[in-house]
């Protein structure tokens, strides 16, 4: 039997996620977009899994789309068969994204080595991204001829502006994550040899927190972007009725009341 494209293994209630083609630096086929969907969908099913990691075998995090798939091979003559992009961009990376930014759970992406193209934007779709020091983000569409996807054009600008998100995607240049890190692309860029320990503290951190409220505030956090702020207030106000009623916010108050380390357990 093949080896498995994603590789799943828990630690308490972290579930780690591991993209697994190093041979073309797990860039995207229809196989992996596929496990990878599932893998995905199980951890959102999975009541004792309160944070996901999403990482990478091998020395890259994810070369974006495979550019050797048949589905994707540029026309060479004028009458050869055209790739329909548009067709897999809405069938692939677009529930891949949605499926990311809709998990019941905290998400990190752990950027190990090189993201490019689609594989940096998926890990911007994360809650969190930490990234190796030798870890680079590069867009790359603009050097193949295509525009960000997966998110990059609403992704971007909201995160580094638009000067930088146009610099950024225009010219397709290597980032270093300290650069990363410095323009506020990324949470945090670690030493290398660090990224499995200080990832694991960063998932068992967030698990430990309240979920919902978590997953609330990724939620108001994107709507806010697209509305003025007496929406925002509004969206905020109707969100803290929710959660003013649920357990974790009981749990909070009483343990900051008995000053102990509460025990989240909604999500
Ligand atoms: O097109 C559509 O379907 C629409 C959707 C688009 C989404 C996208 O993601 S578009 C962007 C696609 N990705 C890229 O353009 C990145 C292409 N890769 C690179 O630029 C470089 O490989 C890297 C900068 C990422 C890393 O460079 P380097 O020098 O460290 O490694 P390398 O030697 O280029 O690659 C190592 C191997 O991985 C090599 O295979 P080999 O020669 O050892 O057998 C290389 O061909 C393979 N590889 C790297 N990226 C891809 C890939 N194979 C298939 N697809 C890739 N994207």
């Amino acid at each position: 039997m093949s080896e498995p494209l994603v590789l799943s293994s828990d630690s308490e209630s972290v579930r780690t996620l591991r993209l697994n083609r190093p041979a073309s630096l797990n860039s995207f086929n229809a196989a992996l977009h596929e496990q990878l969907l599932k893998a995905l969908d199980e951890a959102a099913e999975e009541p004792g899994v309160r944070c996901v990691v999403l990482t990478g075998a091998g020395r890259a995090f994810c070369a974006g789309q495979d550019l050797t798939e048949a589905s994707v091979a540029p026309a060479t003559s004028p009458g050869a068969k055209r790739p329909e992009l548009g067709e897999l961009t809405d069938r692939l990376y677009k529930p891949l994204v949605q499926r990311l930014r809709s998990m019941p759970v905290p998400t990190v992406a752990a950027v190990n080595g090189v993201a490019a193209g689609a594989g940096t934007n998926i890990a911007l779709n994360c809650d969190l991204v930490i990234a190796a020091h030798s870890a680079s983000f590069i867009q790359g569409f603009g050097k193949i001829g295509l525009i960000p996807d997966s998110g990059g054009t609403w992704l971007l600008p909201r995160l580094v502006g638009r000067a930088r998100a146009l610099g950024l995607a225009m010219l397709g240049d290597k980032l270093p994550a300290v650069d990363a890190e410095r323009i506020g692309l990324i949470w945090r860029c670690v030493a290398d040899d660090e990224l499995p320990a200080q990832t694991l503290a960063l998932a068992q951190k967030l698990a430990s927190l309240p979920i919902k409220a978590l997953v609330s505030t990724r939620r108001c956090i994107d709507a806010a972007q697209l509305v003025d702020v007496d929406e925002a207030l509004d969206s905020e106000t109707s969100t803290q009725r929710i959660l003013g009623q649920g357990h974790d916010y009981a749990e909070g108050v009483a343990a900051f009341k008995d000053r102990r380390t509460p025990h989240f357990t909604d999500r």
